[in-house]
């Protein structure tokens, strides 16, 4: 198969939300992305309000030199899913908390994908939402050593930060 021209400018990673009251949360995902230094845009489709536009974006991310597809959405979240749905691109399914079950529902929505098609669900809410772009950062990484590098520095950090707050509470 022939790789896709790209250009530097062009979005690796698509971040797609159901609504603009998801955006709080995914800004969590966006934030990351940008101290990686990763190229990515954002769109607001809803599997339910927008069905074909959702399935024709999914469809099109491919051709377009996107790697990775982002869904965050709540309550009966099938964005995930239907990204998943129309595109052979990873997906990763952020589920976002709700004020009747607190996520739960968005969690088992984008979780439990019938076999065949999978959807890479992390935690609900901020934690899942950084996760999400860092496991987005994972998989560019895996072609690209700059971004690798970028992520072995990271990790060091955490390490560091942690040795160094063990090291305060022992001074307690
Ligand atoms: C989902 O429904 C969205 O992802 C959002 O989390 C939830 C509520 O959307 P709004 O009613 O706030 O637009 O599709």
């Amino acid at each position: 198969m022939m790789n896709q021209a790209r250009t530097p400018s062009q979005p690796q990673v698509s971040v797609v939300m159901g609504s603009t009251s998801d955006l709080p949360l995914v800004r969590k995902a966006i934030e990351t992305l940008r101290e990686f230094r990763v190229e990515y845009e954002v769109k607001v489709l809803s599997a339910h309000r927008t069905p074909d536009k959702a399935a024709d974006f999914a469809k099109q991310a491919r051709s377009r030199g996107v790697r990775v597809l982002i869904g965050a959405a709540g309550g009966a979240a099938h964005l995930a899913g239907t990204l998943a749905a129309h595109s052979t691109l990873p997906v990763i399914g952020i589920p976002v908390p709700t004020e009747h079950l607190g996520g739960l529902d968005s969690l088992l929505s984008t979780v439990q994908m019938p076999s065949g098609v999978p959807v890479a669900t992390v935690a609900i809410g901020e934690a899942g939402a950084k996760n999400a772009a860092l496991l987005a950062i994972e998989i560019l990484a895996l072609t690209d050593s700059a971004l690798l590098k970028r992520l072995g520095h990271y990790r060091e950090a955490l390490t560091e930060q942690v040795e160094k707050a063990a090291r305060d509470v022992r001074q307690e």
